[in-house]
């Protein structure tokens, strides 16, 4: 993975000088509280909200190729403890709380199609019965808010092994119950902390956060973190996503 000096990440922070607008970029700073992770992603330091400012707008608009360039697989989210969690958790979606879906949990299977080995749809008692891990993170929105959260699952990456899934492929792309659909790159899918969400703060994922399964992304920005994922799919190409097809930054992310 290629490197960057502090010049080179200037000269492209500078080359990326296409305005954004202010509304968006207001509502994303003002609540970026990972100055760190800016730091790690420009190294440049990032120490006042003024700076986060100006290194935001700028990053903001990298093209996704850059962006790829950028990502380095071992930077980890940081992660928070229990006193930290935000409650209650905000919920977000394109439509409100009282439409989020109901999925019928015994009828429930995950399917799991494209350049896989093994096409087998998931119950949810068997992906119950993987290895699971917890992680504190923050979950930041594009849309103005930020909040720590707790969430329960089997690591993606040992998923995918499971499942032989070719890692050579660049993308997996997601379908949601909603009609949400995202697609992310096989890099941020082997990340240790990305993560197929089964629970919610020690509880079974509640419906409006995600029930039966959601895909928890803490390098990433909210919408890039699908809710009633149905199905997954290892593929050459990617599907896009909701939000980036209308405009948002499709990498979005460390
Ligand atoms: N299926 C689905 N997933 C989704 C969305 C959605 O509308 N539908 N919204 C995204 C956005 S923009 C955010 S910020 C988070 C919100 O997750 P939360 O309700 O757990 O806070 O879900 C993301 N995943
Ligand atoms: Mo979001």
């Amino acid at each position: 993975m290629a490197e960057l000096s502090k010049s080179d990440t200037r000269d492209l922070l500078r080359d990326a000088a296409r305005s954004l607008d202010v509304p968006t970029r207001r509502a994303f700073i003002r609540n970026v509280v990972g100055l760190g992770s800016l730091t790690l992603l420009t190294g440049c330091d990032v120490i006042d909200e003024d700076k986060a400012e100006d290194v935001l707008r700028h990053i903001s608009q990298f093209n996704d190729r850059v962006q790829a360039w950028l990502f380095r697989p071992h930077v980890l989210a940081p992660e928070y403890t229990a006193a930290e969690i935000t409650r209650p958790f905000p919920f977000n979606a394109f439509y409100g709380p009282a439409d989020a879906p109901y999925v019928d949990a015994s009828a429930y299977r995950l399917e799991v199609s494209g350049k896989v080995e093994n096409r087998k749809s998931w119950t949810l008692p068997e992906l119950g019965r993987l290895p699971q891990f917890t992680q504190i993170t923050r979950h930041v929105c594009v849309e103005g808010w930020s909040a720590i959260g707790s969430w329960t699952g089997v690591r993606f990456s040992d998923f995918l092994q499971r499942v032989g899934a070719d890692t050579t492929a660049p993308y997996v792309n997601f379908r949601c119950a909603d009609g949400y659909f995202e697609s992310i790159d096989m890099p941020t899918a082997l990340h240790p902390q990305t993560q197929i969400t089964l629970r919610y703060a020690d509880e079974t994922l509640p419906r409006i956060y995600g029930f039966p399964m959601k895909l928890r992304i803490p390098t990433k920005l909210g919408f890039k973190n699908p809710k009633h994922i149905l199905s997954m799919e290892v593929s050459d190409t990617a599907i896009g996503g909701y939000w980036s097809n209308q405009g948002y930054n499709w990498f979005s992310g460390l």
